[in-house]
């Protein structure tokens, strides 16, 4: 009997240089160097957790090809196929909530500590990464429409003000504990630095970004895959 090789594997090994390096890890990894993306990166990095990057380069339309959005129909990276429990996920929000499950790392496990990260990663992922995903097109963008850059500005300065208020009472996110909730803001955080948004009037996010942007497995995330974004 022939058995179908799954989508995923057949575009590896067509389309994505397929590298024996992915027999030796469970999960593949579909990103390019993006904030999203390094939501993903930075939740591998910190248990450690072996993995193999297929880089999709979206201005080549790696993102549109069949074979991709066979993985995501939406065509968004990133996603994470784990080939140990056959799962396949899109939405970073998601990749972010499976890891933990995976690892036990990264959400707190006390039920408080615990509804909370999920609560600011809920905001991050409605109200903040699009928010500021939108500013940054409108921004710099060649056609400027004024409405828009003042409605998105203020927004995610909203959204700078409400995240500055919490961690001028706790370390982190959840409480006392690191968590997704910070790997999910972090990332746009740092994109929002390089982009010259002002942080200054936001004091304690500006201090919990210089924090959590000394941890190891952050500083390898923002550089997955290579050339990353920004400094
Ligand atoms: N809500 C999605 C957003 C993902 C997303 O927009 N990814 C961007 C890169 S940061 C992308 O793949 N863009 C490709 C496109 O818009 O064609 C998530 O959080 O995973």
């Amino acid at each position: 009997m022939i058995r179908q090789r799954p989508a995923h594997l057949k575009f590896q090994r067509k389309l994505l240089n397929f590298s024996d390096q992915s027999s030796r890890t469970v999960i593949d990894l579909y990103t390019t160097s993006s904030p999203n993306g390094f939501k993903a990166t930075i939740a591998l990095e910190e248990p450690a957790l072996p993995y193999t990057v297929h880089h999709i380069k979206i201005a080549s339309g790696d993102n549109r090809q069949p074979a991709f959005l066979s993985l995501n129909p939406y065509g968004r990276i990133p996603v994470i196929v784990d080939r140990e429990t056959n799962i396949t996920l899109f939405e970073s929000g998601a990749i972010l909530l499976y890891l933990p499950e995976k690892t036990e790392r990264l959400l707190p496990s006390d039920s408080k500590g615990r509804w909370a990260a999920i609560q600011w990663l809920q905001f991050h992922s409605c109200s903040m990464g699009p928010i500021l995903g939108q500013r940054v097109h409108f921004e710099t963008s060649d056609a400027k429409v004024p409405t828009a850059i003042e409605r998105y500005r203020r927004l995610s300065e909203e959204a700078f003000a409400i995240l500055d208020a919490r961690l001028a009472k706790v370390q982190f996110l959840a409480g006392d504990e690191y968590s997704i909730a910070d790997i999910a803001t972090f990332a746009w955080v740092h994109v929002a630095g390089f982009c010259d948004f002002a942080m200054d009037p936001y004091k304690s996010l500006a201090l919990w970004r210089t924090r959590i942007q000394a941890r190891p497995a952050v500083q390898k995330g923002i550089t997955m895959p290579e050339p990353a974004t920004g400094p």
